[in-house]
């Protein structure tokens, strides 16, 4: 077998954002741009000479070409083992759980989450750490160091791995073992949650659905679900991943999963709906009639995770990302838990899960976790809202219902500005932080603001620091309004607007959300100009 190595050049743009470098597939299908970002992981990680590694992702267009090249790098640069998902499937939470489990020096994931696929779509490549977790920002700053130095890559010329046969397969001096992508993480679910319980749930007559929206959730929910559980044969709808997700947005949210919403509303629908995305770290939940948003959705599970095995002894401490919905302070407060704020990037819970200082976190973008893996597990929030529907033999409405009268609401929503111009959202940024400091005490759309200030996030276990995460106003009465820019986006800028206030009195449950949010809505546009710098009055996107 030949070794090469190939020279090459610096390619801008190679900074890894949120999770990962997601760039157009086309992109990532140049020469050299796929081999450029692997070598420069290899030198950002410290080489990847003797290491055994996972390898998988969603399945998405272009995945099964780059699964070889990274096999075939990580042979030419001395890697012990590569441990693939059969076929290079592993939904996120299964690599996690892999790492985790068999002790290997890391992961690569192929994926871009919920972006669609295909040739004109989106691909991306994450490298994760031992603990399971996404890098953090030292080693994807080494990465990105790398990307702008690089002058040659090495690579082994050989047949490609048979990646749909189990087992071990040599390249070079590596073994590639392909493995069984759902079967370990089956296990671990079943270890975690009271599946005897929701069996009986199901053996009585309760409904469900589960949109797997042609990515890589399917095989795993089916296997669970319909396997391990019981569920009828159907439950899991969409169920055989797509490389393009059948043209769809694998994206678990209201506009994005109408299928799913439309199942569920009216007469006659299940009891449960969830929905996962491309790679099974993010999740929708819906009750007959009702969306239950991921802030929402976080504090319901933080207040009765005790129900479930796993976490019957109590939770040491809870996180969100700062623009999630407080909802779960508040619970946090009521259980005497410390509750932390991170910056947007589920890397951020890594240190505190690894210290014990947490054991559930959750975002607003859908995703919810806990210790049992380093990512955010769509299919681990299914089960755990099964095991408490199980244990309380309440429907989802009364549980949310009961949760809001217990611990009030937080009304919430994000509006997203997609495509705008990087350069004028630059701009708007650079106005609002500059008057920042004078906006308390003012008026606006009839709401008193409190405070005004930039995040910046100091991580309680390593002391890192990371600045510049995101712009927040504080209304008197509760009332936030925070302001970012998305860091997984692919073309243009996407300007996010998060909007919160606290629900009062008994109507908290009837109220539409967007209705309850118009006074800080136009509080919102007020304030940092959205319309004079992206020209938009209306979001793309209220999530
Ligand atoms: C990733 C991150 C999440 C983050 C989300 C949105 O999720 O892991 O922590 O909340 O992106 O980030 P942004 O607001 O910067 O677009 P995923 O599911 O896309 O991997």
């Amino acid at each position: 077998m030949d070794m090469l190595t190939i020279e090459t050049q610096p390619i801008d743009g190679q900074k890894p954002g949120t999770s990962g470098l997601r760039k157009k597939t086309r992109t990532f299908m140049e020469p050299h741009y796929l081999e450029n970002f692997v070598e420069s992981i290899w030198a950002g990680i410290g080489g990847v000479a003797g290491k055994t590694l996972v390898l998988g992702g969603d399945g998405r267009y272009f995945s099964p070409e780059a699964a070889q090249v990274i096999l075939r790098m990580a042979a030419a640069s001395g890697a012990a083992r590569v441990i693939v998902g059969r076929n290079a499937l592993l939904s996120t939470p299964a690599a996690s759980n892999l790492i985790r489990k068999r002790g290997t020096d890391g992961g690569i994931i192929l994926s871009a989450s919920h972006n669609p696929g295909g040739p004109d779509e989106d691909f991306g490549v994450k490298f994760n750490n031992a603990n399971g977790g996404p890098a953090a920002e030292d080693v994807t700053g080494r990465i990105f160091d790398a990307t702008k130095t690089i002058t040659s890559y090495k690579i082994v010329e050989a047949q490609d791995v048979d990646l749909s046969d189990l087992g071990e397969h040599k390249l070079g001096d590596m073994v590639v073992e392909v493995v069984d992508p759902v079967a370990d993480y089956a296990d671990l679910m079943e270890e975690l949650f009271d599946f005897d319980a929701i069996r009986e749930l199901i053996s009585n007559g309760f409904t469900m659905r589960f949109d797997a929206m042609h990515a890589v959730t399917g095989p795993y929910a089916k296997a669970i679900l319909e396997g391990r559980l019981g569920a009828a044969g159907g439950t899991v709808v969409n169920a055989e991943p797509k490389p393009d997700f059948a043209g769809g947005h694998p994206d678990p949210n209201p506009i994005w999963a109408k299928e799913l919403v439309s199942a569920m509303s009216g007469d006659d629908t299940p009891d449960f709906g969830a929905a996962s995305d491309g790679d099974g770290d993010r999740n929708m939940i819906m009750g007959p009639d009702l969306y239950v948003t991921p802030s929402d959705s976080l504090a319901v599970l933080a207040a009765n995770a005790h129900l479930a095995p796993a976490y019957e002894r109590g939770l040491a401490g809870v996180a969100r990302s700062m623009p999630t919905s407080r909802a779960l302070d508040v619970v946090a407060a009521r259980k005497g838990m410390e509750c932390f704020e991170t910056p947007t990037g589920w890397k951020f819970f890594g240190n505190l899960l690894d210290a014990g200082r947490i054991t559930l976190c959750g975002e607003e973008s859908a995703g919810t976790g806990s210790d049992h893996v380093r990512e955010k597990d769509g299919l681990w929030a299914v089960l755990l809202w099964l095991n408490i529907l199980a244990r309380t033999g309440k429907g989802v409405r009364e549980l949310v219902h009961d949760h809001w009268a217990e611990y009030g609401r937080n009304f919430y929503t994000r509006h997203d500005f997609e495509g705008v111009d990087a350069d004028r959202a630059t701009e708007m940024f650079d106005d609002l932080r500059s008057r920042l400091d004078g906006l308390a005490g003012q008026e606006v759309a009839g709401r008193r603001i409190e405070e005004a200030n930039e995040f910046s996030y100091e991580d309680p276990v390593d002391g890192s620091v990371a600045r510049q995460q995101g712009l927040r106003v504080m209304f008197e009465g509760g009332g936030r309004i925070v302001y970012r820019l998305s860091g997984t986006g692919t073309v243009g800028a996407t300007l996010r607007v998060y909007l919160e206030d606290v629900g009062e009195g008994s109507d908290a449950k009837d109220r539409d959300a967007q209705e309850a949010l118009d006074d800080i809505r136009r509080a919102a546009h007020e304030i940092a100009r959205i319309e004079h710098y992206t020209g938009r009055t209306e979001p793309d996107v209220r999530a």
